[in-house]
């Protein structure tokens, strides 16, 4: 995207839908005197104010026999606008012929067609929103549900900013009496002690990686419905899967611990796409093993899912101990869990089975059906809740800055516990600290500004 502020833009800001009204928006340095010279008055207002006019045409006009249109203006003289900067609003009829010569007659003038979202991109460097705000803006927009509104509007509100520039602030302040020290170090003074620094670290640490989660399952809940298949070893869900696919896709054994990575098969049900995934068997192992690996992998795909299907042995069946665990630490990962009686042709745990939502077997095709019945009512009812890509692309962005942030803390917070060095400490600390204001936007790329303004439509 090239910028130059220097230019006064304007764009068509209402929907290219039929409608009664329209609006036409500019912004930039020249907007007093474009406005005056387009209604043949001049503007003298020094506050917010609202006016009316006829405003002049382009040359197209001529063949409808009037070359000028009554306009509502809203206008903003100074920095309290939306954009930071001067700016009008002309009000008109919804006529598309008419508002676009409008349009041609303000550039005529001396105004620019905005770029897709530069408003907002001017809102964003004038200092009026931070990046996870303008990226809401565009989540409001796109919003197809009453969550998707309401996350863009708490995001809108600051709830993903605050916490960031809060940390953000605690580790200035840390790094400024770390770097105070380092002045005085031939004087021996010590500003802040290592055990309150790694206290601190710690705490920011903590706080960062719970921002990482709460991102994550927003984030990671895009368009795709995606489906886990989770359960102990050997309660048949790669039987399950193969059998959803119709075809051999996943290992299977009587052996428990089959599974290690996660196979993800896209299939549909009752027309709807979605990404199985089969995982390990729920295990609690303590050694470093590649099953022990395989429990990371399972938790990565449970967190990024809209429905688990919680496979049941009814042959062996789990301990109501278990169950009860097991439903409380899923239930905290993801939105939807189903209770999925298996095997059902070899044994019956009828007090089991009569507690899950339904019961299959691997070789009843009947019994598959029905379960692909059951998950596409279930995720119709789910996909209401899953996020505009706008929203899910601002949890990525933010998440993967976050995640450096992250890593750079714990290197200082392994440094401080291993008395590596002050200097190092305080470098580790800049690292996250800057990585911490490119969430926030305070440090930006042209090419994230590029990538996330580009996504707007012209007039936002
Ligand atoms: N009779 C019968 N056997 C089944 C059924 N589902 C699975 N099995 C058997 O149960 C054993 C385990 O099945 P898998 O599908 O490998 O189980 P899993 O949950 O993927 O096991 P891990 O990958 O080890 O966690 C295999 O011997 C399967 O043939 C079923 O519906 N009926
Ligand atoms: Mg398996």
């Amino acid at each position: 995207m090239k910028l130059d502020l220097q230019r006064t833009i304007v764009a068509v800001a209402s929907g290219v839908a039929p409608a009664r009204r329209a609006i036409v928006r500019l912004s930039g340095h020249e907007t007093r005197s474009i406005v005056s010279r387009l209604i043949d008055r001049e503007i003298q207002a020094n506050a917010a104010t609202t006016l009316q006019g006829s405003a002049g045409l382009g040359s197209k006009s001529g063949c409808w026999g009037s070359s000028r249109v009554d306009v509502n203006i809203l206008y903003w003289p100074d920095h309290r606008s939306y954009t930071g900067e001067p700016c009008a609003e002309l009000h008109l009829l919804g006529s598309m012929p008419i508002v676009e010569s409008l349009v041609e007659r303000i550039v005529a003038l001396g105004a620019s067609p905005a770029q897709r979202g530069e408003f907002t991109l001017r809102s964003f460097l004038a200092g009026k929103l931070d990046l996870p705000q303008a990226e809401a803006v565009l989540g409001v927009i796109e919003a197809e549900s009453d969550d998707d509104l309401t996350a863009a509007l708490q995001q809108l509100g600051g709830n993903v900013s605050k916490p960031v520039r809060r940390l953000r602030d605690q580790l200035i302040e840390l790094t400024a009496h770390l770097e105070a020290g380092l002045d005085f170090v031939e004087e021996d003074i010590e500003f802040i002690t290592s055990d309150s620094l790694a206290e601190g670290l710690q705490r920011i640490a903590d706080e960062l990686a719970a921002i990482i989660e709460q991102l994550r399952s927003r984030g990671a809940r895009s368009r795709n419905a995606s489906v886990v298949l989770v359960g102990l070893p050997n309660s048949g869900k790669s039987s399950l899967l193969n059998a959803l696919v119709g075809s051999q896709r996943a290992i299977v054994s009587p052996q428990a611990g089959t599974t290690r990575d996660a196979v993800t098969v896209r299939v549909d049900v009752n027309g709807l796409t979605v990404e199985l995934t089969d995982t390990a068997g729920i295990e609690e192992l303590q050694e470093q093993s590649p099953r022990a690996m395989a429990q990371e992998i399972l938790r990565d795909r449970l967190l990024r899912a809209d429905v688990a299907l919680l496979c049941l042995d009814l042959q062996q069946p789990p301990t109501d101990a278990w169950l009860s665990a097991q439903q409380a630490s899923l239930q905290s990962m993801l939105p939807t869990l189903l209770w999925v009686g298996t095997k059902t042709d070899l044994a019956h745990d009828s007090e089991l089975a009569t507690r899950c939502a339904l019961t299959v077997s691997a070789h009843d095709s009947n019994s598959i059906q029905r379960l692909k019945a059951k998950l596409a009512q279930t995720l119709h009812e789910t996909r209401g809740q899953l996020h505009s890509d706008a929203m899910h692309a601002t949890a990525t962005r933010c998440r993967g800055e976050l995640e450096l942030a992250q890593a750079a803390t714990e290197r200082a917070l392994h440094l401080v516990a291993h008395a590596m060095g002050e200097e190092l400490v305080a470098s580790e600390l800049r690292t996250a600290i800057d990585d911490l204001s490119s969430v926030i936007g305070e440090v930006h790329s042209e090419d994230i500004l590029g990538e996330i303004f580009g996504r707007f439509c012209i007039g936002k």
